[in-house]
């Protein structure tokens, strides 16, 4: 079964899935271990690894690190090339739909692609669409793009109809790393009743609570990455994953 029909499955299980994403730039080699143990153990069901930026020069140590440490699948979420690697089970191919920059509506894809089939790693089709969220966020100013309109959910629903035409598997809604306003609940309702694509939410979620609502507004998949890098507390892992898992 591809990783994308077992995240489906487990999703649909328990009401929604639970994804914990790692920026490599925010841990050292040691520190990211403990916190993958700490995702395995937590009930989430999968871990995602990217980020804007490569500070460090160690992102392939690291991802090797958090793939041998890891019990659930990891998924790449690229913010660039070089972030494409074989040590890891799937990578989110994504397109950043509510840009115009052609660059990562397509370019980024061209170069991708022949590497990713060299690889053998699945790749994922994923309609990336970013969402106003108060302050300009780093995806925004590094994709040199504008995002969409928070107050117009009609903007919203009018491209992840164009994803699911053109068939991307998964849409997922960014207000951006650390947002100060996270994805307004009302677009969320929108674009999952305007499309059966799954609808991936992220960017901004900082309470279990928030994880919830989300889930119940239509949102199929919850990212949380930076709440729990700057806490990385077992208790709180647990309480998204719970949050999140309606079903159980
Ligand atoms: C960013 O959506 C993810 O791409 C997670 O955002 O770090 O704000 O949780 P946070």
């Amino acid at each position: 079964m591809s990783v994308y029909q077992a995240l489906l499955q487990s999703a649909e299980r328990q009401g929604a899935g639970y994804l914990v994403l790692i920026d490599p730039d925010n841990w050292t080699e040691e520190s990211v271990v403990k916190f993958v143990e700490q995702v395995n153990a937590s009930g989430a069901d999968a871990i995602m690894v990217g980020g804007s930026l490569n500070t460090r020069g160690n992102w392939d140590s690291k991802l090797i690190q958090i793939k041998k440490a890891a019990s659930l699948p990891v998924l790449l979420f690229p913010g660039s090339l070089g972030q494409v690697s074989e040590h890891a089970d799937a990578l989110l191919f994504l397109s950043l739909i509510s840009g115009r920059n052609p660059q990562s509506l397509i370019a980024d894809q061209v170069h991708a692609a022949p590497l990713i089939q060299h690889i053998g790693i699945e790749p994922i089709a994923t309609a990336y669409m970013l969402v106003e969220s108060g302050k300009p966020t780093t995806a925004e100013f590094m994709s040199g793009t504008r995002p969409l309109p928070r107050s117009k959910p009609d903007i919203a629903v009018a491209h992840a109809l164009a994803a699911a035409y053109l068939g991307f598997k998964l849409i997922y809604l960014e207000a951006g790393s650390g947002a100060e306003l996270s994805v307004p609940i009302e677009m969320i309702q929108a674009v999952a009743q305007s499309t059966d694509v799954p609808v991936m939410v992220g960017g901004g979620i900082r309470e279990p609570e928030m994880a919830a609502e989300y889930v119940s507004a239509g949102a199929r998949f919850i990212i949380t990455g930076n709440v729990l890098e700057a806490n990385p507390d077992p208790g709180l892992l647990k309480a998204f994953a719970r949050a999140v898992h309606r079903k159980n």
